[in-house]
């Protein structure tokens, strides 16, 4: 059986993260994509010359020509610009969205069976802008967010009762960052639910409460840090884990940016907004819904409202 085509459209910290982690993993052969001469060339050779060290076998190239993503089988987006300090996600929508109109063409031309991860932000409007531009169908396309989002609470979490980070399990539904939805009643240590781990003294409701909103601020606060450029380790981690889910067909159960359908999760409009789906070799193939208490579903109505206001923001740049 031939090696999986993975193409990295955006070489960027992301771009590049994801390069390594896909040869360390094994995944498949890269392509790197950039419209910057020059870096996905020498990214790509870099990451090469590791694979022998590592005992690896998948083949590096860069290009700055979309016909070299032909035959994709899984194409990772991580072009466009990131925040600077001060800089909401919401800020990006004008350029980034320029970005995936012609990265959506690009694909659309040259793989459009292909299985799509979008990283862009503001991320769950630019999945929306990518599945228009591209026209893959809508299973064939996710956005990540929440893996990150979840991850970062997850991390929190461990340090907090000092266990295990792989024991720790967060459940958040929403758009990315700010409006995000933490389920404290889904998220859990070995199966035990954040409200029994306060009723049992592992926490207090304070402390919890500062959890979720340093998870909403997680990338600020790397962005602050970092003074240029947004954080990449963990966003190139967390894109990784959905693609391995398709390729490997592992029906993992993930929080993904996908179109939620209207008549679901209290919606009377479609709209692209990250819920947990199953990922398997068949796409996005299934949204798992659940029931929310009312304050759960105002968080969530809240969110997505955030997403169509920026929609509706996109629609008008673009003059539909
Ligand atoms: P960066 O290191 O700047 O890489 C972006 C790359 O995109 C650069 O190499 C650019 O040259 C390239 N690029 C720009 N325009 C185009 C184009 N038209 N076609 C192809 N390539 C282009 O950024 P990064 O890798 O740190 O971040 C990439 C994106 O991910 C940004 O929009 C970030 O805001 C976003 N991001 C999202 C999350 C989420 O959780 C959703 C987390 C972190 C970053």
């Amino acid at each position: 059986m031939a090696r999986k085509k993975i193409a990295l459209v955006g070489s960027g910290n992301i771009g590049g993260t994801l390069a390594h982690l896909i040869g360390l993993k094994e995944l498949g052969d890269v392509v790197m994509f950039d419209i910057a001469e020059g870096v996905p060339q020498g990214k790509a050779l870099d990451i090469l010359q590791s694979t022998p060290v590592e005992g690896v076998n998948c083949a590096y190239s860069g290009a700055n020509d979309y016909s070299a993503i032909k035959g994709s089988d899984v194409v990772i987006v991580t072009a466009g610009v990131p925040r600077k300090p001060g800089m909401s996600r919401d800020d990006l929508v004008g350029i980034n969205l320029k970005v995936m109109e012609s990265v959506g063409k690009g694909i659309k031309e040259n793989c459009p069976d292909a299985f799509i991860v979008c990283i862009t932000n503001p991320l769950d409007v630019m999945v929306w802008a990518l599945q228009h531009f591209s026209g893959v169908p809508k299973n064939m396309i996710c956005g990540m967010a929440g893996v990150l989002d979840s991850a970062r609470f997850r991390t929190f979490l461990a340090e907090e009762f000092n266990v295990s980070v792989e024991d720790v399990t967060a459940f958040v539904l929403g758009g990315h960052g700010d409006t995000m939805v933490p389920l404290a009643r889904y998220s859990t240590v070995a199966g035990i639910p954040l409200p029994d781990l306060v009723k049992m003294g592992w926490t207090t409701q304070e402390k919890l409460d500062k959890i979720i909103q340093r998870t909403r601020d997680g990338g600020a606060e790397i962005v602050n840090l970092l003074k240029t450029g947004s954080a990449f380790y963990a966003p190139a981690a967390s894109g990784i884990a959905m693609a391995e889910a398709y390729l490997k067909d592992k029906k993992r159960v993930l929080p993904c940016a996908v179109e939620v359908k209207a008549g679901t999760y209290g919606q009377a409009d479609d709209v692209f907004v990250g819920v947990p789906v199953v990922i398997g070799a068949g796409g996005v193939e299934r949204v798992v819904e659940i029931e929310l208490n009312a304050e759960e579903q105002t968080g969530f109505n809240k969110s997505a409202d955030a997403v169509r206001g920026l929609v509706k923001t996109a629609k008008g740049l673009m003059g539909i």
